[in-house]
């Protein structure tokens, strides 16, 4: 069916509903008769995969602390439906913000098709302003580009536009507005986007676990919900899916597993990430797989502003890994980041006397900042606790960009649920040494490769002065 049909008939609709003057829930029920019935998500959970149940086959991705939207075949075409509309995120339990995203979270859902597909996206428009939904990476027409005055008029509030066109190459894709963009990519408005091989293919591998997540960031302000539209640089929330630990949910794998993850970052700035315990190749970037030829083995990868990359490896050790962005500040939430270094700085005395002036003053790290992360502080209600991740064996002072893969043997194949901490085996954890301590050797002093302190050997210089000037 082409979208003239579709618009005709969804014309043909409202006409119908308007003419007839019935109740308010009928009228939207004719109207929305010709769209696919948009699909809402209130949860923050990690969903199961969406296996196809129409459409070509293809094994699906899990995409961290969201999911992926279910469509409707129509006539051959994948029909999806977006609702661009304001959402409540919890980004951490005991922490929401007010953002902008798309069928009840920000990110949206993820949208997985087939290469070859031929795919119609209705996107209702649910904002206070108009809006677009750019198609990040793909071949297509265009006036599909959804690049708001440029290819298409912007969709104005309350309206519904129609996206189509064939999902020409396999990849790892995302979608965003196109429209007053600053605010609303600041707001969370952003998804994934799959586009599976139709056959086996050269540069895509099969493997048993397939990780989907963007990297976002926010400026919240601890004790506010919305974040802070104008911020170019000094966010404070570092987040994967509009997530921040200890709120984003572990990648958890079966030993031997061949795990993909793909990665998207719509932030301003890039994000090397680092896994530990294992090295990946990075077997895809925004613009398709890579030539096996320029893949080598990594640890970390840096993901630059507006880029994707998927990594690809063997899990094959045992353990919880850890897994996050190496950029220590991203390890972090929200604080006010003028605050000045104190380690060394002896306060015992005066914080009594500062906080009678100051009630809420508070003593930042006299010994590094891991003080913070075990502090009963007073903080202001609705704050993403600062860096209050706990593993067994403590506080894992980490918030931000971090998560972990954990490999067990005994994951089943298709089980995403968290098994839990690793129980090392006996003898293979790092340990206290409770034995005598010998001295330090230190070199001596006066030693030839450390030569004494003290007045140099005398040189004496000579200057010789040019010749030939008589009577000098
Ligand atoms: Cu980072």
């Amino acid at each position: 069916m082409s979208i003239n049909n579709e618009r005709r008939r969804f014309f043909a609709g409202a006409a119908a509903a308007t003419a007839t003057a019935v109740a308010a829930s009928a009228v939207s029920r004719v109207a929305m008769a010709a769209l696919p019935e948009p699909v809402l998500q209130t949860k923050p959970d990690t969903m199961a995969p969406l296996v196809p149940n129409t459409g070509r086959p293809y094994n699906p991705v899990v995409t961290l602390n969201g999911w992926t939207l279910p469509w409707r075949m129509n006539a051959g075409v994948k029909e999806f439906h977006l609702v661009a509309e304001p959402v409540v995120r919890e980004m951490a339990p005991g922490f929401k913000a007010n953002m902008w995203g798309y069928n009840g979270q920000s990110p949206g859902p993820t949208i997985e098709v087939v290469e070859g597909d031929r795919v119609r996206i209705f996107v209702t428009n649910k904002l206070p302003e108009h809006t677009s939904v750019h198609w990040h990476g793909q071949r297509l027409p265009n006036g599909m580009d959804g690049v708001s005055g440029l290819t298409q008029p912007a969709i104005p509030v309350g309206k519904t536009f129609v996206y189509e066109f064939v999902a020409r190459r396999p990849g790892t894709f995302m979608y965003h507005p196109h429209a007053d963009e600053m605010t609303q990519m600041a707001m969370g408005m952003m998804g994934f986007w799959i586009t599976h091989p139709k056959a086996k293919h050269p540069l895509i591998d099969e493997v048993d676990r397939d990780f989907v997540f963007l990297l976002n960031a926010y400026d919240i302000d601890p004790g506010s919900m919305t974040p802070k539209i104008m911020t170019m640089t000094d966010f404070n929330l570092w987040s994967w899916n509009s997530r921040v630990f200890p709120g984003i949910d572990t990648l958890n794998v079966r030993k031997g597993d061949k795990v993909r993850i793909r990665m998207g970052n719509l932030t301003m700035t890039n994000h090397p990430i680092h896994l530990h315990g294992h090295e990946f190749l990075v077997t895809g970037t925004d613009g398709g797989p890579t030539p096996k030829s320029t893949r080598w083995y990594e640890v970390t990868t840096d993901i630059a502003v507006g880029q994707m990359r998927q990594i690809e490896f063997l899990a094959d050790e045992e353990g919880d890994w850890a897994f996050h962005c190496h950029k220590s500040h991203h390890t972090m939430n929200a604080m006010g980041h003028d605050v000045p270094t104190m380690i060394g700085v002896d306060h015992r005395g005066l914080i009594k006397k500062l906080q009678k002036a100051v009630p809420d003053y508070m003593v930042m790290g006299e010994r590094g900042m891991a003080d913070m992360g075990e502090m009963e502080m007073e903080i202001p209600e609705n704050t993403a606790p600062m860096m209050t991740g706990t593993g067994p064996y403590g506080g894992v002072e980490m918030g931000g960009m971090f998560s972990m893969l954990k490999v067990r043997k005994s994951q089943k194949p298709g089980d995403y649920r968290d098994p839990g901490w690793y129980k090392q085996p006996p003898g293979t954890q790092a340990y206290e040494w409770t034995g005598a301590l010998p001295d330090p050797a230190r070199p001596r002093a006066g030693s030839k490769a450390m030569p004494a302190a003290g007045p140099g050997p005398v040189t004496e210089v000579q200057i010789r002065k040019p010749t030939g000037h008589a009577g000098h």
